[in-house]
Order: C-alpha cells, then sequence, then structure tokens
C-alpha cells in the first residue's frame, strides 16, 4: 500500500446518507471505495473474490450487526489480519469494547468527523501494513522450515536415537548416531525435561506426541534453538512397545517471528514504545493489584499541529519527528528518575513512569507511584518544553505545539481507559481553545455546576410566571419562487438577570432536570393560538415547525397535547410540523416509527433536523414516513470553496429526492449559497440571508406585508 498504488477500501454502512458522504470523502482521496449497504452484501462482495485493503464496518445494521460480520470475517484466515475500522455510537464504551471483543482493529466515533477520517484510515493502513509484512514472512518461512529444517530419527525402546536424517543430527547438534538418551536430554533446557520425558512415556502407553521444546544452540550454547517434534510409537503384534519413529523441527525463526508479531499488537510500529492497548493493559494490572486501588497520575501529551505538518511536510517527515518526540520523553525520564529537581525533590516517583503512543498525534505518560501535586506539575512542565523544542529534520526547522492534560484516580475517573479519556478530552479542549499549556481535569466543574442550578431555578420561575419565554419565528422560502413557506419555531429565553440565552444553553439543562415537557406543552398551545390569531386576522403563517427533544416526542402524552391545542385553537393539523433529529430517532426506532405514523395520520408534517451529521438510523429512512430533511448547517458553510462538500450537498439532495422528499438547507447566509443550492435543487431555504429568527409580531408583519416588499426577499435571487 504506497501511498501510489490505489488502495480499495470497503465501506459497509446501511444510512445511504453515511455511506455516499464517507465514500465520496475517502475517494477523493486516492482510495478506491466500494460502498455497501449491510453485511450480508460485504460478504457477496468479497465472496465474489474482491480483497478490500480495509473495512469501515458501521455496528448498527440492520440484518447482520457488525460485531457479528466481523467476528465472521475473522474466521476466515484470508481476512485474520484485514484492518477492520468499526463505527460504533458516541462516547459509548460498551461498545468499543466488544468492538475489540470482536476483533476489530480500531473504533471511530459516531458522527463521523469526517475532515480526519481519510488521515485515521490512512494511518491504520500504515500500521496494518507493518504487521502485513511480518505476518507475510512468517507464512513463507513455515513453508521453507518445512523442507529446510526437518529432520527425522527413530528410536529403540530406551529412548534412544537409533536411526536419523542429517538434518535431525545438526539440529540436536550431534555428529552420528547412535544419539543416547542422555545425551540428547543434556541439552534439553532443564524446564522442559520433565514434559518431555511424559511425552516419551505416553509413546509406551501407545499414544503418539507432539510437543514444542528448547534445545541448547549447536554452535552457541547461549542460544536456545526452538523444536517442534512429533513421535510415534512402534507397537509388536502383542501391544509391546518396541520404540519410535518420528521428526524434529526446528522452528526458532518461526517463534522469533511470532514474538515479534505479538511485540507489534503490543507496540507502536513508528517508535516502539507501548501502544494504548498495551498501556491500558498495564495499567489495569496496577490498579487491580491487591484489591486496593492505586493511584495513577496520567499526562496526555497532545501535539497540535502533527498533522498539519504531515499534510505540508509528507507522513515520513511526521514518523520522524514523533520518533524524536519518543526519544526526549524516554531520555526525559531516565533524567527525572536519577536527578530530581530542586522542587519536588522526588525522583523516586518517577522510576516505574510507563510511557505510551497513545494515538497518532498523542502520547501518555503515566505514573503509579503517586507523585505530589509539586512533582507533577514540575514534570508537565518539562514535558512541556520537551515536546515544544524545535528541531532540524531533512534540513527543516520543525516545532510541534504541544498540550499537556492532567487527570489522576481515583479522583477523576474509574478506570485505566475512562482516566486516559478524561486527560485527553483536556488536552485537546485546550488546543481547541488555544488554552493552557497544562491543564488539569477538574472533577467538580464547580463554575459549570453552579451555572447550572441557577439555570435550572431561572427556567422554573420562567414557566411558572410566564412572559421570559418567548418563540421567535425564522421563515422557511421557496427555493424556486421566494414565497415564505412557513416558518420555525426556535425558542428565546429573555432572563431577568442573564439576558438572552440561547436554546443551545438552557435546553440540554431542560432536558436533563425534566423540565423540557412542559417548556414543549406550553409553546405547542402557545404557537398554536398565535397562529390561529393570525389567520382569524386573515394572514396565512404557513407551515409552523416546533422542535422537539427526545424526551417530548416519545412522551405518551404528546399527542393529547397536541390533540388538544388543535382543537382548543381550530388550528389545523397541516399548519403544524414537528422538527426531529436524527439522534431521536435513533434513540428507539420502533416507537419513533409509531410516533411519526400518528402524527401524519392527523395531518401533520414531520421533519428530521441537523441532517447528514451522522447517526445511526438514516439507514431506516425509508421506514420513517418523513416528510423533509434539512441539511445541517455544518455542509452549507464553505459551500463555494469546497469541491468536497458541494459533492456530499449534492449527494444529500439526490438521496432526499429519491426517498420522495423535500430538502431544506439551513444556514444559508450568502447569495452565492443560495445560487449553488438552488442549482442542486435544494427545495427550501431557511437563513440569514433571507431572515434571522424574529418575534411574533415581526413574522405576522412579514406575512401581512405583499411578497415583493418584505426585507427577505432581497436575499432571493
Ligand atoms: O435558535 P438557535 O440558535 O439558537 O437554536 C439552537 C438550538 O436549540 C437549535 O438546535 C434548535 O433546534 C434548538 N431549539 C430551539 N428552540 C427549541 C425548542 O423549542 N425545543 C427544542 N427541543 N429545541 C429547540
Ligand atoms: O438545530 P436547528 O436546526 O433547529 O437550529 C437552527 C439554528 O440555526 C438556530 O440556532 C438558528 O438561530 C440558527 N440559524 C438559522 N439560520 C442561520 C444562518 O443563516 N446562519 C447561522 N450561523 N445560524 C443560523
Ligand atoms: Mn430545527
Amino acid at each position: 500500500m504506497s501511498e501510489s498504488a490505489p488502495t480499495a477500501i470497503l465501506v459497509v454502512d446501511d444510512e445511504p446518507v453515511m455511506r455516499t458522504i464517507t465514500a465520496t470523502v475517502l475517494g477523493q482521496h486516492q482510495f478506491v471505495v466500494t460502498a455497501v449497504a449491510s453485511a450480508e452484501e460485504a460478504f457477496e462482495w468479497i465472496g465474489a473474490g474482491n480483497q478490500p485493503d480495509l473495512i469501515l464496518l458501521d455496528v448498527l445494521m440492520p440484518g447482520m450487526n457488525g460485531f457479528d460480520a466481523c467476528r465472521r470475517l475473522r474466521q476466515n484466515a484470508k481476512f485474520e489480519h484485514l484492518p477492520v475500522i468499526m463505527l460504533t455510537a458516541l462516547d459509548d464504551q460498551a461498545s468499543i469494547d466488544e468492538a475489540y471483543r470482536c476483533g476489530a482493529t480500531d473504533f471511530i466515533t459516531k458522527p463521523l468527523n469526517i475532515p480526519l477520517l481519510p488521515h485515521r484510515v490512512r494511518y491504520l493502513l500504515r500500521s496494518a501494513r507493518v504487521f502485513g509484512e511480518l505476518v507475510h514472512s512468517q507464512l513463507a518461512l513455515i513453508n521453507t522450515q518445512q523442507i529446510a529444517h526437518l529432520g527425522n530419527w527413530s528410536m529403540d525402546a530406551a529412548d534412544n536415537i537409533v536411526t536419523a536424517s542429517r538434518e535431525y543430527l545438526d539440529i540436536v547438534g550431534a555428529l552420528t548416531t547412535p544419539v543416547r538418551a542422555g545425551q540428547l536430554l543434556e541439552r534439553v533446557h532443564p524446564e522442559d525435561r520433565i514434559p518431555l520425558a511424559r511425552r516419551r512415556d505416553e509413546l509406551r502407553a501407545g499414544q503418539s506426541y507432539r510437543i514444542d521444546y528448547r534445545l541448547r544452540g549447536r554452535t552457541n550454547p547461549q542460544v536456545w534453538v526452538h523444536v517442534h517434534e512429533r513421535g510415534f510409537p512402534h507397537l509388536d503384534a502383542q501391544g509391546r512397545y518396541l520404540g519410535a519413529e518420528g521428526f524434529t523441527q526446528n522452528i526458532s525463526e518461526r517463534v522469533a517471528q511470532e514474538e515479534r508479531i505479538r511485540y507489534l499488537a503490543w507496540h507502536d510500529p513508528v517508535t516502539e514504545l507501548n501502544n494504548r492497548a498495551r498501556l491500558i493493559e498495564l495499567l489495569e494490572r496496577d490498579i487491580g493489584e491487591g484489591g486496593v486501588q492505586q493511584p495513577v497520575t496520567v499526562l496526555f501529551g497532545h501535539l497540535a499541529n502533527l498533522r498539519e505538518c504531515s499534510t505540508v511536510f509528507g507522513h515520513a517527515l511526521a514518523d520522524a519527528a514523533v520518533r524524536v518526540m519518543a526519544g526526549r520523553l524516554q531520555t526525559l525520564l531516565v533524567q527525572v528518575a536519577h536527578e530530581a529537581c530542586a522542587d519536588c525533590a522526588d525522583a523516586g516517583c518517577f522510576a516505574s513512569a510507563k510511557l505510551a503512543r497513545y494515538d497518532e498525534d498523542s502520547f501518555i505518560v503515566a505514573f503509579t507511584d503517586a507523585p505530589g501535586e509539586n512533582a507533577v506539575r514540575c514534570f508537565a512542565q518539562l514535558m512541556h518544553a520537551t515536546l515544544g523544542k524545535p528541531m532540524l529534520l531533512h534540513g527543516e526547522e520543525i516545532t510541534l505545539k504541544p498540550f499537556i492534560g492532567i487527570a489522576r484516580l481515583p479522583e477523576d475517573a474509574e478506570g485505566a481507559a475512562e482516566l486516559m479519556r478524561r486527560a485527553m478530552l483536556v488536552a485537546l479542549r485546550a488546543a481547541d481553545t488555544e488554552g493552557g499549556d497544562i491543564s488539569y481535569f477538574d472533577p467538580a466543574h464547580d463554575r459549570e455546576a453552579a451555572r447550572r442550578m441557577q439555570i435550572e431555578r431561572g427556567l422554573r420561575v420562567a414557566l411558572e410566571h410566564g412572559g421570559q419565554l418567548l418563540p421567535y419565528f425564522q421563515p422557511k422560502i421557496c427555493a424556486h419562487t421566494g414565497r415564505i413557506l412557513g416558518a420555525e419555531v426556535l425558542l428565546r429565553w429573555r432572563h431577568p438577570e442573564l439576558g438572552l440565552i440561547s436554546p443551545a444553553d438552557f435546553i440540554p439543562i431542560a432536558e436533563e432536570v425534566g423540565l423540557i415537557h412542559p417548556i414543549s406543552e406550553w409553546l405547542i398551545g402557545h404557537v398554536c393560538e398565535l397562529a390561529a390569531d393570525w389567520q382569524a386576522a386573515g394572514v396565512q403563517p404557513g407551515v409552523i415547525s416546533i422542535n422537539l427533544s427526545a424526551e417530548s416526542f416519545f412522551r405518551p402524552t404528546l399527542l393529547q397535547t397536541i390533540d388538544a391545542a388543535l382543537v382548543r385553537t381550530g388550528l389545523e393539523a397541516g399548519q403544524l410540523a414537528v422538527e426531529l433529529t436524527e439522534s431521536v430517532l435513533m434513540q428507539n426506532a420502533e416507537t419513533a416509527r409509531q410516533v411519526i405514523a400518528n402524527l401524519r395520520s392527523r395531518g401533520l408534517r414531520v421533519s428530521l433536523d441537523d441532517f447528514g451529521t451522522g447517526f445511526s438510523s438514516l439507514g431506516y429512512l425509508n421506514s420513517f414516513e418523513i416528510d423533509e430533511i434539512k441539511i445541517d448547517r455544518s455542509f452549507i458553510v464553505n459551500l463555494g470553496e469546497d469541491d468536497k462538500r458541494r459533492a456530499l450537498v449534492q449527494a444529500i439532495v439526490a438521496l432526499g429526492h429519491a426517498l420522495g422528499l423535500d430538502v431544506v438547507a439551513e444556514g444559508v447566509e450568502t447569495a452565492g449559497q443560495a445560487e449553488r443550492l438552488r442549482q442542486m435543487g435544494c427545495d427550501i431555504f431557511q437563513g440569514f440571508l433571507f431572515a434571522r429568527p424574529m418575534p411574533a409580531d415581526q413574522f405576522c408583519a412579514l406575512r401581512l406585508a405583499p411578497e415583493s416588499a418584505g426585507g427577505f426577499v432581497e436575499g432571493f435571487r
């Protein structure tokens, strides 16, 4: 798999959108992609003689799921070492564990980070190639050994070798036959003498045997020769033991190769450091020891610009940089273990440090000897300085930008894997927000928790007194005529002290503390009243969409609430739509299907919001009977500059239309975006270009104005 040779990737995903997106993105990175919709189709494709270099395998699929597919794949010797990446639901530790158990090489959590996908795939392909080359040479070796290093022999009843081939004599280091029993046993590794004697006893009982044991080397007595031996007894007609014959094979090189393969399974091929799996195992062993929980401190060193460096200078240089970093960290650990700095004066605690490469662009240093606060801080500073020091590679001066995240056991996490994720989170957050060089996991999250309390209490007051929660309306525009087709209701909260609060800030809290349902119930009633009032005044508001969280959507009383509001206000059901996200559908597909059917049988429209951000329910799109998909805003941004994005959006529009759905583009901000989206066939626009979310009376006034006079129409064409 050199960068130039085409690499075949098989994408197995039942969601048409994710499949198309993944295939498109990887296709643009010189991969040859085949995409299929189920595990069954994948096996059919493989059965037809196709051999992928890597498989991206979704976990949740109708029919055979990804776990079972991976297990079945691993049973076939041809795919034993094929890199398989499982796509699991976000942050689901159980799925991740299961993925590894059934033989996955790695996992990627959904929603997919599309731009990172090709990097991740390349990284895995490179590790797999090193592994594959070894396996290959191992197989070649087994074949040649069968010809070259196999000796046969026969033995008398007293275990003396009486006849033997040249190869056998070479292996055991004898010049001629006979080879006396004692003479041979002397050369056998002391630990293997008893097992070998037992096998020979079995011969006397008429049983054949097979055994692996070690012999002292002929030329170099310090080296142990590994042999595999099989023996078959010779019995006379009365069943008396006469002796045996068999063959002995020198398998030293194979054993060495196996050791190398085992080594690679636990180590990073670039730096030869322990890999993540190995570190987790080592730490869990330490933590579990003696039943008492051993304190552990983990320092996660994230190299923020390594990926950029690899894009600019190439993989070889990025690998070289990582190797330099690994070497520097090893040196640093030796240094601190011997000569503690003045501050911590506590060198002992560094002696047991464990260093690993956690991921493509990160290292972990773990301490199990509980260094004090000062020592950790001091080491973190040294680690940061070490990683951030410039280096000269192939004539380029490279400076990496490290961020260190620190987490502790037992304060910050329950187990080793969680501890590392916590430390990673801290480091990544610092890198994303240009935060501090060294950051600690904050177990209390004091400020955040306090703010939550304030919001929760405030929401209860807002619901009781009214007037603080305000529905805003953002018009939805026909992409072809510019007419207002309706609006999406976006809640705003005017907090008496905190000012205007975004729903992105308070809706998640309302969901957590069980306030989302009363809010939704109130909002449904209130919006129906407004729409009915407008109609009574001769204004046609169009279809009004309300966002529903999972908690509200699955609430058994949702339909009663809607029915009651419609009856009370006399509004027609067709005036109302609900917007759901993919994650809502994913929570419980069966129930979701029923609720959707109930809503639509009343005449309400159902819209799928934030489409394309990648959860696992998309594959069931067909069976959900919805009316509309809204392409997530993230796909619309940069539409102008980015060919890839255009291809993705085009694929989503095509898919929507193929399923008979209206396709809405949300977050349309520029005339250029609108023009492109129109060309792609988008049906409906929503975005700042046309109108921002506005208070109810403004929206009513807008509907009242003649279409050509409305300010929003300016954005049209
Ligand atoms: O308007 P805007 O930026 O700030 O909305 C942020 C998020 O809050 C959006 O994802 C939107 O779907 C969600 N949201 C807005 N109003 C409501 C509501 O009434 N109910 C629910 N569940 N979500 C809402
Ligand atoms: O998740 P949902 O699609 O319900 O949320 C819509 C969100 O998008 C709201 O927060 C709304 O304020 C915001 N929004 C609507 N139009 C635009 C736009 O043109 N640009 C940006 N940046 N946000 C928008
Ligand atoms: Mn929405």
